[in-house]
């Protein structure tokens, strides 16, 4: 009895300690802001000063925050605050962000990141921090009280006009790719204002952008990852864009094979046999592209070939080898195209029990086959 008055005392404990729990974490929940009286929610933009954005913005330690001006292209272009990477500015013009379409962009670009909208004087970033904050954003919103306007009276660093960057670097990467496999393609390019720059791949010659990278430093290089998913020769190029929109025309264009390796060989011959003697493998692959093959064999016993001669696609290699010890192996075999692709290796089990004792045997064992059969059935 005892024992059960325990735990029940025991599970009342439990109980209050998950009552009391919530209530004590809720009061953490609402913060507020004293000097500014705004809670601190999702569904409420909280209002800053030219100087605290600049605090915020140029710290990574307080979280990263994006500052997105909100004012018209021809007004973002001429001038824009300058804050240092990766807290950048970026530009999503007011009214796109008023029009449902367009501000499914918006969520796509900035949804679950903290922003901090600014415009000229800070009336239509009020308008537009209301407008994000009351469609469901996820992330902080905070508008920029004064704009730009207050911005530069403060002396805090901006940026005016724009330069476009230089077109980047030819591309580098693998000459000969095999399709499905992700390959890496650098460059690289300078902006005359040192913006952040993203780069615009095209992987198959028809000067449209395939893959964008995203915003890095200029003058670092950059690199990209793609896999071909079809065969052929592909033109790639690069091109660069500046925070701005800003974009350069592409690179000098590099020329890319996309191969797939032959099939892993097939391996025909004897799979048993005896030491010392001498014994013909057929070996065959085919490959994709048509292309002259090789072929690589280890034959199990630590020796090896090398690379043969290249033959036709489908066409069969004849090769043979003498085992000098009896003792089973495995035969390893794999082919090669003119690209250098390989395919799989391909394996063969041998069993060499007997040593090669009487030669004269063999020649008659070649003849009557069923001979060789009876004789080993005694071993
Ligand atoms: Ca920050
Ligand atoms: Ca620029
Ligand atoms: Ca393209």
């Amino acid at each position: 009895m005892k024992i059960k008055r325990y735990y029940q005392y025991l599970l009342i404990l439990l109980f209050t300690i998950i009552l009391i729990l919530p209530i004590g974490l809720s009061s953490n929940v609402i913060l507020f802001t004293p000097d500014r009286n705004i809670l601190n929610t999702q569904d409420e933009y909280i209002d800053i000063t030219v100087s605290e954005a600049w605090d915020l913005l140029s710290d990574t330690s307080n979280g990263i925050q994006l500052p997105i001006d909100v004012r018209t292209d021809s007004e973002w272009v001429s001038g824009r605050i300058d804050t240092p990477f990766p807290e950048f500015p970026r530009h999503f013009e007011k009214n796109d962000i008023v029009d449902e379409e367009s501000y499914q962009e918006f969520l796509d670009l900035y949804d679950g990141s903290d922003i901090i909208v600014y415009c000229k004087s800070g009336g239509r970033s009020a308008a537009s921090a209301n407008i994000i904050t009351s469609r469901g954003f996820n992330g902080t919103v905070y508008n920029m009280l004064g704009g730009i306007t207050d911005w530069n009276t403060q002396g805090l660093p901006a940026k005016s006009g724009n330069n476009k960057p230089s077109i980047p670097d030819t591309p580098e990467g693998p000459s000969v790719c095999n399709i499905g496999v992700p390959y890496e393609f650098t460059t690289q390019t300078t902006d005359p204002d040192d913006d952040p720059i993203r780069y615009g791949w095209d992987f198959n010659g028809d000067d449209y952008v395939d893959k964008w990278t995203d915003y890095g430093p200029a003058s670092t290089q950059v690199s990209i990852e793609y896999g071909f998913v079809s065969t052929g020769s592909f033109e790639v190029s690069v091109l660069a864009e500046d925070l701005v929109g800003s974009q350069t025309t592409f690179s000098e264009k590099i020329t890319v094979i996309a191969n797939t390796p032959p099939s892993k060989p097939i391996i025909d011959g004897p799979s048993q046999g005896e030491a010392g003697t001498s014994y013909e493998y057929e070996l065959v692959s085919t490959d994709n592209q048509e292309s002259e093959i090789s072929y690589f064999i280890e034959w199990g016993d630590g020796s090896t070939d090398g690379w043969t001669r290249t033959l036709p696609s489908g066409e069969s290699l004849l090769i043979s080898h003498t085992w000098d010890e009896k003792n089973n192996y495995v035969i390893r075999a794999k082919a090669r195209d003119e690209h250098q692709g390989e395919s799989e290796w391909a394996t063969l089990e041998v069993q060499m029990p007997q040593t090669h004792a009487y030669p004269w045997l063999t020649g008659l064992f070649d003849q009557h086959p069923y001979l060789k059969q009876i004789i080993l059935s005694f071993f």
